[in-house]
């Protein structure tokens, strides 16, 4: 049995799992789905509420992001605090830029369906054709979106690619040290709301169809030495895109 993948396809969650999955040569199959509905998959699947969810070819569940990149990767965690690092950008960075990026999307997400839809099974694309007023009021009240909070989350952001700038300012060229690790690769894949990385995992819209207050903030992310940062480790990193 080839090992299945349960993700909301543009989540940078489901990335960081997608880049352990590829990296490591795991052959899998992934199977978007709607959000909302991605915990109703991810039930199915033997997780909880939130995607990633990986069910192995031997039929075992991982069903965090974490959980996964351990199992795929354990050579990532050798450096000490790769973990520690790794929970705080999962636990700051990961739902702030999400926040923030779902605050700046929501209001033209129909606009975005090509790419927020990709892969995801037709009858789900249909429901948000027909529910997608729901979905915009749902995804809000399940994730506290609204703007006082989308301000603080992109304060957090900024405030998570200084402390990055700020370690590599000696010259190392990772995170902790010589080594890429757990920790580099959780920055650059979560922090992709606010880059949108061109070697993303799944189709990402560029930046030229995005609301201006977006474009103009992923332009100053990307001009920022952490943005650069994320972008050579999906350069160098990243392998082939699934
Ligand atoms: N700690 C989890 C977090 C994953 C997560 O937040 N996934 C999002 C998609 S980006 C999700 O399922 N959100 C729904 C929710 O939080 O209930 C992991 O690393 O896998």
């Amino acid at each position: 049995m080839t090992a299945r993948l349960v993700t909301i396809p543009i989540s940078h969650f489901c990335e960081k799992a997608r880049w352990a999955l590829d990296r490591a040569g795991v052959a899998y199959r992934e199977e978007p789905h709607l959000q909302l509905v991605h915990v109703l998959a991810a039930r199915r699947a033997g997780g909880g509420r939130t995607v990633p969810v990986l069910v192995t070819a031997e039929g075992g569940v991982l069903a965090d992001s974490s959980d996964i990149l351990r199992w795929a990767a354990p050579e990532l965690y050798d450096e000490p605090g790769a973990a520690a690092l790794e929970r705080a950008f999962d636990e700051g960075l990961g739902p702030a830029g999400r926040l923030w990026m779902y605050h700046e999307t929501l209001p033209v997400v129909r606009e975005l369906a090509p790419w927020a839809l990709h892969g995801v099974p037709r009858g789900e694309r249909l429901l948000f054709r027909v529910g997608g007023g729901l979905v915009d009021r749902g995804i809000r009240a399940f994730l506290g979106v609204d703007a006082d909070a989308a301000a603080a989350a992109l304060v957090r952001v900024e405030a998570t690619f200084d402390d990055v700038a700020g370690r590599l300012a000696d010259g190392r060229p990772y995170l902790l040290g010589e080594r890429f690790g757990a920790a580099d690769l959780t920055f650059a894949a979560l922090a992709a709301p606010v880059l949108l990385p061109d070697r993303y995992g799944s189709p990402l819209p560029p930046p030229a169809v995005m609301p201006p207050g977006l474009r103009a903030a992923v332009e100053r992310f990307r001009a920022h030495p952490a943005g650069a940062f994320a972008a050579r480790l999906y350069a160098t990193e990243r392998g082939p895109a699934t």
